[in-house]
């Protein structure tokens, strides 16, 4: 898979190139490349940013600048994703959805943003990571890189993928390791039986209540079978 990134601080994209993703880059299951915006600049103080028509404070990327950089790439089969504040807030359907796509262009905006017009001209998509204010598109793209990379086919060894937090739409259940005894509390001990079907059962019945206790909203979108259901009615007439 692969992915552009069109920004103005190349270098905040250095740490992420290392650890999963780096081991991915180099086995070729990743490409990452950085384009610097300011490299597509049509003056010679390398300008990129202009003043709002209509007033009002700070600056806009200037939409020749980002068009230019924009066609430099080879984005006839890509698709083109602005990261922005006022986008679809980002969840694991959607990284699901985007892992599937063979290349990505992310553009990063900054300042108070970019001139409408190029990205009414180049963007099929805009997403944002939340509803808190950052000061740049950079960090939500690289979220959105490493989300999105652990989906690509041999970036992360395959069931680690499967069992986890978001992809069944559950919380995870709680997990133990050695000593068996720590500060006196002994790991449960249906964990130590080496009955796997009753472990299976007591890990789906943990992941209900741990959903039901701190995020009861995932529950609404969630597929539950008819035993999920009995084990929550019971868990609530507990309390
Ligand atoms: C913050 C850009 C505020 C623009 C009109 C008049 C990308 C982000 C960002 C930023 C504004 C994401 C304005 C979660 C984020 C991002 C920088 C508002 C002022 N517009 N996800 N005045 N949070 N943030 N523009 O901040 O680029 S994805």
């Amino acid at each position: 898979m692969k992915f552009d990134i069109l920004t103005l601080f190349p270098e905040m994209f250095e740490p992420i190139k290392q650890s999963i993703i780096g081991r991915a880059i180099k086995s070729n299951k990743l490409e990452i490349n950085l384009i610097n915006i300011r490299d597509f600049s049509k003056d010679k103080h390398k300008h990129v940013d202009d003043t709002p028509y209509g007033g009002g404070a700070g600056m806009l990327i200037k939409p020749d600048v980002v068009y230019d950089a924009y066609k430099s790439l080879d984005y006839k089969s890509a698709k083109v994703i602005y990261l922005s504040p006022q986008g679809k807030t980002l969840n694991q359907k959607m990284v699901e959805s985007l892992s599937k796509e063979e290349h990505l262009i992310l553009l990063c905006g900054h300042y108070e943003g970019i001139d409408q017009r190029v990205l009414d001209e180049i963007v099929d998509e805009e997403i944002s990571i939340g509803d808190y204010v950052l000061t740049g598109g950079e960090l939500p793209a690289m979220v959105l890189l490493e989300s999105v990379s652990r989906y690509v086919n041999g970036v992360l060894a395959n069931d680690s993928v499967k069992d986890e937090s978001f992809s069944n739409g559950l919380l995870e259940y709680p997990q133990y390791t050695k000593p068996e005894v720590f500060k006196n509390i002994p790991v449960p001990n249906i964990l130590l039986s080496g009955h796997h079907s009753n472990i299976d059962k007591w890990r789906r019945k943990q992941s209900l209540k741990n959903t039901l206790e701190k995020r009861p909203d995932l529950l609404e979108k969630v597929n539950l079978t008819e035993e999920d259901k009995k084990i929550l009615r019971e868990l609530k007439i507990k309390g």
